[in-house]
C-alpha cells in the first residue's frame, strides 16, 4: 500500500462506518474513456444452431415460458449479458408450440434468423415473421409467440434487461395474473419492419452511391411519429457493405451486437479477426475500434444501447 501508516490507519478506521476515500478510486470511477469488461466475440451459427435445436428435446416452449439460449459474453460470465448494457438470446419455437403471454418493462426486439411464418402477438396485433424481419415488443405490452408452420423458427432476441435493472424499473406480469381481461390497449407504434423493405432501401442507397466510408450503406429503424429510434433504449440499424468494400476504422461508445443476414466477410475488432457467415452473431464492446471487410455483398443487422446514450448525453463516436 502507501508508505503512510497514518493514512492507512485512517482508511481502516472509516471502513466500518461505511465511508471510503474517493481519491483512491477516482481514476477508476471516472476514467478517461470507457473501460468495458465485455470482450469481442463471435458466435458461429453453424455451431450454435444444433444446440438451439437440441434444447427442444429437453423442454417445451410452454414449460420454459421462453425457450432461449442466452448469448452470454465470455467476459461477463454469469451475468446473462451480451454487453455491459444489453441482453441477447436465440429463441426457438417448434411447430405447434406456443410461448405464453406475458409483459414486462424491458423493451424487446426480435430479429428473425430462420424459419418462415411463425407469429408473435403484441397486444391484439398478430405479426407474421419472415427471415430478416425486425419485430418490436414495446415495454409493458402483452406478447406471446406461436408457430403454426411445419418447421422450427429461430430468432435473435435483444432486450434492455441490464438497463432496466440499473434504473430500478424491472416489472413483469403473466397472463394468468392479469387483473382485467380485455382492456383496450393504447395504439401501438410501428412494430414490424419487413426485410423486403429494408433490403430495398439499402439497394437504393447503393445505386445512389450513398456509401459511408465507415459503415457502407446504412438504414436506421425509426418511428415516423417521433423521428427517433423505435425503442427508447435500443437503436437498431441495417447495413450493406458491397462485395470488396472494407469499412474505415470506427469506434463508438455504444456496444454493437451484429447479426449477419447475407454474405460473408471478416470483422476486425481491436486487432482480433472474426470471419462472418450468415446468421453469425458478433459483439463489439463500446469504444473498441473495428473494421468490416465484405467478401460478398454483406448485410448486417445491429442493435446497441445508442438510443439511451443519445438521450442521456453519453454517446460519442470517432471516425478514424
Ligand atoms: O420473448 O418475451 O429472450 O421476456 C428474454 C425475455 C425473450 C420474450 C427473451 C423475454 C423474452
Amino acid at each position: 500500500m502507501t508508505a503512510n501508516p497514518q493514512r492507512d490507519q485512517f482508511y481502516r478506521s472509516i471502513e466500518p462506518e461505511s465511508l471510503a476515500p474517493l481519491w483512491l478510486r477516482l481514476k477508476t470511477l471516472v476514467p478517461r474513456e470507457p473501460t468495458p469488461t465485455a470482450v469481442a466475440h463471435r458466435w458461429r451459427y453453424a455451431d450454435v444452431r444444433p444446440r438451439v435445436l437440441e434444447s427442444a428435446r429437453h423442454i417445451t416452449a410452454e414449460e420454459a415460458e421462453r425457450r432461449v439460449l442466452i448469448l452470454e459474453n465470455p467476459g461477463l460470465r454469469g451475468s446473462s449479458q451480451v454487453t455491459g448494457n444489453l441482453f441477447a438470446g436465440l429463441q426457438l419455437i417448434m411447430p405447434g408450440e406456443t410461448a405464453p403471454s406475458h409483459r414486462h418493462t424491458q423493451s424487446a426486439l426480435r430479429f428473425i434468423v430462420e424459419g418462415d411464418g411463425a407469429y408473435t402477438m403484441v397486444d391484439n396485433q398478430k405479426v407474421v415473421m419472415r427471415p430478416g424481419d425486425l419485430v418490436i415488443t414495446p415495454a409493458w405490452r402483452w406478447h406471446s409467440h406461436g408457430n403454426d408452420t411445419a418447421g422450427p423458427m429461430v430468432w435473435l432476441d435483444g432486450l434492455d434487461i441490464p438497463l432496466a435493472k440499473y434504473f430500478g424499473g424491472t416489472f413483469r406480469e403473466e397472463a394468468h395474473e392479469r387483473a382485467t381481461a380485455g382492456d383496450d390497449p393504447a395504439p401501438l407504434p410501428p412494430i414490424h419492419f419487413p426485410y423486403r423493405d429494408t433490403r430495398a432501401a439499402l439497394e437504393a442507397m447503393r445505386t445512389g452511391g450513398r456509401i459511408d466510408s465507415h459503415a457502407g450503406c446504412v438504414v436506421r429503424y425509426l418511428d415516423p411519429a417521433t423521428g427517433s429510434w423505435v425503442m427508447p433504449t435500443i437503436a437498431t440499424m441495417m447495413r450493406l457493405l458491397p462485395a470488396g468494400f472494407t469499412s474505415a476504422p470506427y469506434r463508438s461508445s455504444d456496444s454493437m451486437v451484429f447479426a449477419v443476414v447475407e454474405g460473408r466477410g471478416v470483422i476486425d475488432i481491436a486487432g482480433a479477426a472474426f470471419d462472418l457467415a450468415p446468421h453469425d452473431v458478433a459483439v463489439v464492446p463500446g469504444w473498441l475500434t473495428y473494421t468490416i471487410r465484405a467478401d460478398d455483398d454483406l448485410v448486417l443487422f445491429s442493435y446497441s444501447e445508442r438510443a439511451a446514450q443519445d438521450k442521456l448525453g453519453f454517446f460519442r463516436e470517432q471516425r478514424l
